[in-house]
């Protein structure tokens, strides 16, 4: 039995069937965990989905930022935008039953091995405001009120940056409100460890007043994390217990897959490189991607 892990798929199907085919997954004995943001400017989420969704319990998802805002585009809440190529998915036969399963999804996941190996999963990372149980009882509040009647309601309410610092969220709105971004909007904060939400970059490249999460969470100190959501980072960063996923798949890079068991990584590119845009957005991200692909393969042995 394998475990292995794959961070924002956005759409890229055909780069997620190929990264299985290259393992040779096996349905019955091997896990799939997938890091969040299934959906959305990728070429065919539909395809994603309905792939994921067939998995049944042999995938583990966490929601993305973009998986909630499909759910609040298909409650009605928000508009979807060209960009995020969701038409053909919302338009489809199945939309509500894909849908509603994707709202039933968890924040977090806890990654087990069977040798007792433990790591935790969500597509941000975790507030350097929060001792792991916090995280964990901040992401099952949000899944209890995602699972709820008022599902919509709360959707509803989960746009905005404020209040950024968990010590300001008093009311459940609020608590609401920062725990989504939390745990699948973060990427750098202030020394506060109050949330940043503009710089997308890669952290050798920030402003000297913003830091990344983990370089202020002390419960990656002796915890594992794994997430998605922060491409610019490329599969790299400077802990060796965290392990960031997202390799830019949907903008011209390539989707990573992360063996859990021996830590081997698997990539394959990008296969719809006819746009233009990607190609400029891979020459951004391409020269940070070769070097950094090696390290953790060194890494790792
Ligand atoms: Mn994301």
């Amino acid at each position: 039995m394998a475990t292995y892990l794959v961070g924002d798929l956005q759409g890229c199907y055909s780069e997620l069937k190929a990264l299985l085919k290259q393992v040779n997954f096996n349905i019955h004995n091997d896990l799939l965990y997938l890091a969040g943001d299934l959906v959305a400017r990728g070429p065919d989420s539909l395809k994603t989905l309905q792939f994921v969704k067939s998995l049944g319990p042999r995938a583990k998802i966490v929601l993305g930022n973009h998986d909630l805002h499909l759910l609040a585009v298909h409650a009605g809440i928000k508009k979807v935008k060209e960009s995020d190529k969701l038409t053909a998915l919302l338009n489809s036969p199945d939309a509500d039953e894909l849908i509603n399963w994707l709202a039933q999804q968890p924040l977090l996941q806890k990654i087990i091995t069977e040798n007792g190996d433990t790591a935790f999963m969500t597509h941000a990372g975790i507030s350097p405001e929060w001792a792991l149980n916090d995280a964990i009882k901040a992401a099952e509040d949000v899944h209890r009120k995602l699972i709820s009647a008022q599902k919509d309601n709360w959707l509803a309410l989960m746009y905005g940056e404020q209040p950024n610092s968990w010590k300001k969220a008093h009311s459940d709105i609020e608590k609401f409100r920062y725990s989504i971004n939390a745990l699948t909007r973060m990427r750098f904060c202030f020394t506060d460890g109050s949330l940043e939400f503009d710089y997308k970059d890669s952290p050798d490249n920030a402003p000297k007043d913003i830091i990344p999460w983990f370089e202020l969470s002390k419960v990656i100190d002796n915890t594992q994390w794994v997430f998605g959501h922060w491409a610019s980072l490329m599969g790299n960063c400077s802990h060796s217990n965290i392990y960031p996923l997202d390799t830019g798949c949907v903008w011209g890079n390539h989707l990573s897959m992360l063996r859990w068991q021996d830590k081997k990584i698997f990539i394959e590119e990008y296969q719809h490189v006819n746009s233009n845009k990607n190609e400029q957005n891979k020459n951004k991200l391409g020269n940070i991607k070769q070097t950094r692909t090696d390290d953790k393969k060194n890494n790792s042995k």
